[in-house]
């Protein structure tokens, strides 16, 4: 997906929302079990529910991978199974030497379409810049993240300049604000403005908000750009707002409440 494609379904959903994928099997609704891939009727519940609101959907890997060969599985149908608009993120937070890189790349990318990725970039650049040449694909690189152990390295210090800065400068010379983009954690407001400075253009991918306590207020406050510029993802906030047979609605109208703010947010800064 381009950055305008990204621009114009933002625009025209009025919302900047991303909706975590991260299904866990103990966390849904009972009455699911009984199909032969709960997992996916769980997403695809979630993804009819939330389609009209979301702008990007982001499985997160873990909760595939931990079912082996049935969580790929579950994975490849979800990926599939989400509309053609929306941003498909795969967090799986990647990177190693160039050439094993290449390979996740071209998993995510080619052999799953996803269209988004992200990256671990503490190997640097030959783990990151295989991830920069794929058309219409995206590397999000971690920089500031929302848990409270980012504090152990990324905010470390030389010479005055915290290491996310460092990251931050780094691949903006590997990548552009077409193909990179960086995960800002929301529990961070404040410093999401000092990213925005780094990173005027680049897209921010958001997580924290909901059920780790982000303010979906201050991140637009701190982040937002001419283009909007940010994805706020939610995934238990939203996807485990009722764990009944009523979950997919439940989900809805935590993801609708998200986006009517938004939507006022975008015409408050009037951004379109
Ligand atoms: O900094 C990050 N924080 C974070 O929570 C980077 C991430 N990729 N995530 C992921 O976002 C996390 O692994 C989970 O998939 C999602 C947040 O979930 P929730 O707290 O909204 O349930």
């Amino acid at each position: 997906m381009t950055r305008a494609e990204l621009i114009n379904q933002i625009k025209s959903k009025q919302s900047f929302l991303c909706v975590g994928l991260d299904p866990d099997i103990t966390k849904m609704p009972k009455h699911l079990l009984k199909f032969k891939d709960p997992i996916f009727e769980f997403n695809k519940s979630i993804i009819d529910a939330t389609k009209d609101l979301a702008v990007a959907y982001k499985p997160n890997l873990a909760f595939y991978e931990c079912r082996g060969l049935k969580g790929w599985e579950s994975f490849q149908k979800t990926i599939e199974y989400i509309p053609k608009e929306c941003l498909v993120i795969a967090d799986a937070k990647r990177g190693d030497i160039g050439n094993t890189s290449l390979y996740y790349a071209k998993t995510f990318f080619e052999t799953y379409h996803c269209d988004a990725l992200t990256i671990a970039p503490y190997m640097g650049s030959d783990s990151v810049k295989p991830f920069l040449n794929h058309d219409n694909k995206w590397a999000i690189v971690l920089a500031m993240t929302s848990n409270n152990g980012s504090r152990d390295f990324q905010f470390i210090e030389s010479n005055g300049v915290p290491i996310y800065e460092f990251v931050v400068h780094k691949c903006m010379e590997w990548g552009s604000s077409d193909n990179l983009m960086f995960v800002v954690g929301a529990t961070r407001s404040e410093d999401i403005a000092k990213m925005r400075k780094l990173a005027p253009d680049h897209f921010f991918l958001v997580p924290g908000v909901g059920a780790q306590g982000g303010s979906l207020h201050e991140v637009v406050q701190y982040g937002i750009n001419k283009d909007c510029g940010i994805l706020v993802n939610s995934s238990r906030g939203i996807i485990y707002a009722d764990q009944t047979e009523d979950f997919a609605n439940r989900a809805k109208k935590e993801a609708l409440k998200i986006q009517s703010e938004m939507s006022k947010y975008l015409k408050r800064f009037q951004i379109f």
